[in-house]
């Protein structure tokens, strides 16, 4: 019956992370997967969060399904935290199984409701942004987005290419912190950006993975309230797990701006049917956690304290990397570590110094030059940068 079933080649960044549990080299570094370690390198569990848990734990509660849609209390906090307080009427909302499931069933949304759109993603790209789209039935295709020559953004040549595309095609964007590059665009990027998406007529599907781990929880919802601001219709996946730490728990949430309270009932109504088809409705337990602490004011206070010693602890790991890189080869340009955002930089090491990183000093990095400073300690830095000058300089 399964004869003809192919070998599934694994996702690379997994089989990288396996091969680092299985290197018996005791000073082996893994800064390949995109997770959040604390200087200890352990993922955090967050004060807040714990917090949360321990009062559910003392009152009884049984686990009944959710609604299709997911916790009420949860979906209102999620939408706030992205747009503030504004337009709760003509915002659909519902919770879902991460960042991920937020982009499946939006892509399944849009496939039922814009079956002809093509979906064209940043050059490059998180790589499940094509497995998702793709899986959903689109053709997917890529915008330049990286310069390696600035480690910027490539701004003119992205809005040149999405100034010429068809009225009505989505375009996948990285609310901020980008993943693989940590090259966001600035506000009046922005700006210029929601022109062109509003004369084109594009349909911007915006990911926000990292928010708190940029410039802030504000700072980093700036481009997506813009772009709400001009009235631009979007949609939104939005994950917590990176900025609660609870990535095995799977909260994340979707929204989709709307003319009216009309459409806005509509357009929930055809969320649930995605859901339903998919799932039927999502897990429990991480919402009533997030919830718990997004409606509280003391646990709130405290999450966001807790976040921004995350966002500070990354920042200050950049400038440690640059510092010591720049020390040991003053003509080298690393500048990029410190303007790039969020949890990633893209080193522009040339894929064989990558592997020389891995096989000669048990530095793992992934092929794409992709390094996750969230990952390094500050024990870790002095011995990173050694290894990466000595692979740059042989
Ligand atoms: N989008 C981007 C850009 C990501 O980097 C990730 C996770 O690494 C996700 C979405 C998925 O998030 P989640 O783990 O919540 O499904
Ligand atoms: O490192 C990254 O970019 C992410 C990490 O189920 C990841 O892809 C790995 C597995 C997974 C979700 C996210």
């Amino acid at each position: 019956m399964f004869r003809h079933i192919e070998a599934f080649a694994g996702d690379p960044i997994l089989t990288l992370n396996e091969q680092f549990v299985a290197d018996p080299r005791p000073a082996k570094i893994n800064l390949s997967i995109g997770v959040y370690l604390n200087d200890e390198q352990r993922i955090p569990l967050m004060g807040a969060v714990a917090a949360a848990e321990k009062q559910l734990a003392q009152s009884f509660h049984p686990h009944p399904y959710l609604p299709m849609a997911g916790s009420p209390a949860y979906r209102e906090q999620s939408r706030k935290l992205v747009f503030g307080g504004a337009n709760a009427e003509r915002i659909a909302t519902i919770q879902t199984l991460g960042g991920s499931g937020a982009l499946k069933v939006g892509a399944d949304f849009l496939k039922a409701w814009f079956p002809q759109a093509r979906v064209w993603v940043s050059d490059p790209t998180w790589d499940n942004h094509k497995g998702i789209f793709g899986g959903a039935g689109f053709e997917v295709k890529t915008y330049p987005y990286y310069s390696p020559a600035t480690h910027g953004v490539a701004f003119d040549a992205m809005l040149d290419q999405l100034r010429g595309l068809p009225a009505g095609d989505v375009v996948v964007l990285h609310a901020c912190c980008h993943n693989p590059t940590g090259a966001d665009l600035n506000p009046q990027q922005w700006r210029e950006l929601a022109l062109v998406v509003q004369e084109r007529s594009l349909l911007p599907f915006f990911d926000i993975a990292y928010q708190g781990f940029g410039g802030g929880i504000e700072e980093d919802a700036f481009a997506i309230r813009h772009f709400a601001e001009q009235n631009i219709p979007l949609l939104v996946a939005s994950s917590y797990s990176k900025n609660f730490a609870i990535y095995g728990e799977r909260c994340g949430a979707l929204h989709v701006t709307c003319k009216d309270a009309g459409e806005t009932a509509k357009v929930l109504g055809q969320l649930q049917s995605a859901v339903r088809k998919n799932y039927s409705s999502p897990p429990g337990y991480g919402a009533r956690v997030i919830g718990a602490v997004l409606q509280d004011a003391q646990l709130r206070a405290q999450w966001e304290q807790e976040l921004t010693a995350m966002r500070v602890r990354m920042k200050h790991i950049r400038s440690a990397l640059h510092a010591e890189l720049q020390a040991r080869l003053p003509g080298g340009d690393f500048e990029y570590l410190r303007i790039q955002q969020g949890m990633f930089s893209f080193t522009g090491l040339p894929v064989e110094q990558i592997r020389k990183l891995r096989d000669e000093h048990g530095v793992y990095l992934i092929d794409s030059g992709r390094m996750c400073l969230a990952a390094l300690s500050n024990a870790g830095v002095a011995p990173v940068a050694q290894a990466m000058v000595q692979v740059m300089t042989e």
